[in-house]
């Protein structure tokens, strides 16, 4: 292994467009080329020497069979959704024990690209999973409508789709950092729940316009087949706007977790908005005030007021690579990675630091960008050694640009509350560790 890899690159001072050794992202557009080998180049030197020898089992005997379902490999049991909290003192909470031992959160250190694989989304179920049996299921259409009518998912099966990337993300994500004690907190911990998947289902508009709404239908009060019943009113336009009814998650029926055999998907919505094992869906023309939009999913404001039905997701990115999940090797040349999205559109631009804000440059985004999904950037970094802090700021395509902590702290205060969309940083040591910090 060289000594000093940096001179064997193809990278000249010219390519350096931020301070830090930020590099531009035109390396992966224009000499995608040089960069790819400059990084793989940089890569294979940390890995293995040798490599199988040729003797190993697998290259001797045949394999097992195909299975009916296929699974992943048996190496990769750590890459799971490790931070499902245990239900350690019943008394220290201050809601329904059965509520508490249900988020799991995705690992986006270890992912790639931007659909979540379905085993790996995230999940908050509050009343557990339902174990149901689709033949046992429907939703129904009822209110102020025409005709009231049912829908099992051989019906809605039959509905023309549609078949949309969206993330999803729930609004409780990242509100550690409101609060100082998030030192230590892992990405997962942090940011995981947020998903990206391929979602089909049948647009509510359709249903709504086959049921025949009332003109003063103002609200719809979708409730799920949960033991608690989690129900959350959607406002007419969305609904008529780009609400659907989902029943395919990345191509096959949903996952239990995700609110099989069908849920409402509300895209750029807070995750709440979207209910699991979806069972009716009421027109009315007031929002119910439920348990989960009053004493939950509300937005304390300074002030102590409560703001309610603050339903769009912010503008957001995250670096997942590097993150607090791994430490760098040694100096060289290193790809910053992550997501970013918008509940309002495409994200149009971001934005990465390694001087803690004090100088940015451009990332590549990687397309097709689609509108409100999670879009991965990357842009090349000659790290030296020294300490950095690293940040990426989005901005979507109506400008709205993600505001630094500060900003957000100001104008909501500093008690937990949701829809924490700010900057975050990561400290870099000269040693390679890396810790969440606060710039
Ligand atoms: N019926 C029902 N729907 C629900 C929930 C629930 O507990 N029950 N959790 C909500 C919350 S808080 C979020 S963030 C999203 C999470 O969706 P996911 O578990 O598919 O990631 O589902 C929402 N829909
Ligand atoms: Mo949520």
């Amino acid at each position: 292994m060289k000594k000093d890899q940096d001179k064997n690159l193809p990278i000249d001072t010219t390519d350096r467009v931020a301070s830090g050794g930020l590099l531009s992202r035109r390396l992966f557009l224009n000499s995608a080329v040089a960069t790819t080998v400059a990084l793989a180049t940089t890569r294979a030197a940390y890995g293995q020497d040798v490599v199988g020898e040729g003797q190993e089992d697998w290259t001797l005997y045949p394999g097992s069979d195909a299975l009916e379902y296929g699974e992943r490999s048996r190496f990769e049991v750590e890459r799971v959704k490790k931070f499902k909290p245990q239900v350690t003192d019943a008394s220290q909470d201050y809601w329904d024990l059965r509520t508490t031992n249900a988020t799991t959160r995705t690992p986006h250190q270890h992912l790639m690209g931007t659909i979540t694989p379905s085993g790996l989304h995230f999940s908050v179920t509050h009343h557990g999973i339902p174990d149901i049996d689709p033949d046992q299921h429907a939703v129904v259409i009822h209110g102020m409508v025409k005709n009231p009518l049912k829908f099992d998912i051989n019906a809605l099966e039959n509905y023309p789709t549609i078949t949309r990337e969206y993330f999803l993300e729930c609004s409780g994500n990242s509100g550690a950092l409101w609060g100082e004690n998030a030192r230590d907190i892992q990405l997962d911990r942090m940011h995981g729940l947020v998903s990206g998947s391929q979602w089909t289902g049948i647009p509510l508009s359709t249903l709504l316009d086959e049921c025949g709404i009332s003109s003063d239908a103002k609200w719809i009060i979708a409730e799920g087949a949960d033991s608690g019943s989690l129900s959350r009113s959607i406002p007419i336009d969305k609904a008529l706007k780009d609400s659907m009814i989902a029943i395919a998650q990345n191509g096959e029926r949903i996952m239990p977790n995700q609110g099989y055999p069908m849920r409402l998907f509300n895209p750029g919505f807070e995750g709440n908005t979207s209910i699991k094992w979806l069972r009716s869906l009421y027109v009315t023309d007031k929002p119910v005030m439920s348990r989960f939009e009053t004493s939950r999913y509300t937005d304390r404001m300074p002030d102590g007021k409560a703001l309610q039905f603050s339903l769009e997701i912010d503008v957001k990115s995250m670096i997942t690579r590097p993150s607090n999940a791994m430490s760098l090797p040694k100096h060289g040349l290193y790809e910053i990675t992550g997501l970013a999205w918008s509940g309002r559109g495409k994200v149009a631009k971001v934005e990465v630091s390694v001087d803690g804000g004090t100088t940015w440059a451009e990332a590549a985004l990687e397309g097709p960008i689609h509108s409100i999904m999670l879009t991965r950037f990357r842009i090349p970094w000659m790290w030296d050694g020294r300490s950095a802090i690293l940040q990426s700021r989005a901005t979507d395509e109506f400008g709205r640009v993600q505001p630094v902590r500060e900003k957000l702290i100001e104008a909501r205060g500093r008690r937990p509350s949701y829809h924490f969309h700010g900057i975050q940083s990561w400290g870099v040591e000269p040693d390679g560790k890396i810790k969440h910090v606060y710039a």
